[in-house]
């Protein structure tokens, strides 16, 4: 299935004239508040996240998975998914892929389709958390960290390769998300498991092509439930820094113990431009990969607070790479992407409106009073009309949920692809 201009200015026209007495309002209200309303919807128009190609299924846990219906079978399938995302909301204009889960089979064929979307490869994402099969070696005990040489070889090995196939697809990063760790105290010897981690990085490294850059992503733990190799910033900044410049680290937003002040560690980061890539989620407990948004928005604001200040006062940080890492069990994905890249959107919004410099003024004078009101205003403003305008502009829909339901975009997959398709991956 394909939406198609015709019926994006069709889905429009219902809710056009409701649309331009909210905006009109919103624009009035912020320009009197001498906000530069124009600029913020052009920073909304270019901010593109990817959809990884493994949240288009419906996610499981080790208790159990339960599919959606027509859910993409194939790479082609997933670019489609993403394609539809994009169409409706241009802000999902870049895809991410997991090697081995999604190897494209013909290269020329799987761009041409990304291409016809207007999709991107972002960062290729390595994996060493599962054994394949017929592989020599295995990870039960470890990837990069292992104890075995064998093992280590072939994970680096296949980190290689995964940069070589996101080579042929534009890709400009690659992503290792290690499971490395240990489930018992005294079952490895943390220091030769960081070392032999380090040297292995540095491996990879050596394969990177000049003009990308390695995300060393961190994880306090699960699966392992005693320790992890790279637990957190700290290490993954730390393994960047031995790696070299084109090293950075990646902020998961479920990668954290409870109550850690992420914004900080987005701020430290950036300040050391050392801040490469971003995944968004959110969670209640642990790595939960629910819904971004879902519930702790405020903190998502705080987040982007940082990132906005990150992004406009520290040239030496790279512009991130955005990425959503969600996936359950309960929603439609399409729909639960949509509510997702509406949440990141609206989060960002309301940080652009954040007027740093009186805060700045504030802080100095250590009227804390002032500097809470200040974040308060911004993140109380509904920013809703901006984001429906900048999709407007780039020719997406007010309402994306609506709009995906009143196309009734899932019954045609479901026509198309049959009630019983199971993506693959996850
Ligand atoms: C691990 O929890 C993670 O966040 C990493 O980014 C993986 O690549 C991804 O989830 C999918 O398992
Ligand atoms: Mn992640
Ligand atoms: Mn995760």
């Amino acid at each position: 299935m394909r939406i198609n201009k015709d019926q994006i200015e069709e889905q429009n026209k219902e809710n056009l004239s409701s649309h331009r007495d909210r905006f009109n309002f919103l624009g009035d209200t912020l320009s009197k508040d001498d906000k530069d309303v124009n600029t913020i919807i052009q920073k909304l128009e270019k901010f593109q996240v990817a959809i990884p190609s493994w949240a288009l299924g419906a996610g499981g846990t080790r208790f159990g998975r339960f599919g959606f219906q027509g859910e993409p079978s194939t790479l082609e399938q997933k670019i489609d998914d993403v394609g539809l995302l994009h169409k409706l909301t241009q802000t999902a204009g870049a895809i991410s892929l997991h090697i081995p889960w999604d190897v494209p089979k013909d290269y020329a064929a799987i761009k041409e389709l990304a291409n016809s979307h207007d999709i991107v490869f972002d960062a290729v994402n390595s994996n060493t958390f599962q054994d394949q099969k017929d592989a020599a070696e295995s990870y039960k005990y470890g990837s990069l960290s292992n104890t075995s040489k064998g093992s280590r070889e072939q994970a680096i090995a296949h980190n290689i390769e995964v940069i070589k196939i996101g080579d042929k697809l534009g890709s400009k990063s690659l992503t290792v998300w290690l499971a490395d760790g240990a489930n018992f105290p005294g079952q490895s010897n943390f220091q030769t498991a960081l070392n032999h981690t380090q040297d292995s990085l540095k491996d990879i490294y050596k394969a990177l092509p000049n003009d990308w850059k390695l995300f060393i992503e961190y994880k306090p733990y699960e699966p392992n439930f005693y320790s992890t190799v790279i637990q957190d910033w700290g290490t993954s900044f730390m393994l960047a820094n031995e790696c070299g410049e084109k090293a950075f680290s990646l902020v998961d937003l479920g990668h954290h113990l409870p109550n850690t002040n992420i914004e900080q560690i987005v701020s430290t980061l950036m300040l050391k431009g050392k801040l490469g890539g971003f995944h968004f989620n959110d969670s209640k407990y642990g790595d939960d990969d629910l819904t971004v948004g879902s519930v702790k928005p405020y903190a998502l604001f705080l987040i982007f607070n940082a990132l906005v200040y990150g992004m406009e006062n520290n040239p030496q940080n790279p512009y991130p790479a955005w990425m959503i890492d969600a996936s359950h069990n309960v929603k439609d994905p399409l729909e639960d992407l949509i509510q997702s890249l509406e949440a990141i959107q609206e989060a960002y919004a309301k940080a652009l409106l954040v007027d740093q410099k009186l805060l700045t003024e504030a802080q100095l004078n250590h009227d804390v009073v002032r500097c809470q009101e200040i974040l308060q205003d911004a993140y109380r403003t509904d920013v809703r009309p901006l984001l429906e305008k900048a999709r407007l502009n780039s020719g997406g829909v007010i309402s994306p949920i609506n709009a995906y339901r009143s196309l009734t975009v899932r019954k045609e997959l479901i026509k198309e692809r049959g009630a019983n398709s199971v993506a693959t991956g996850l």
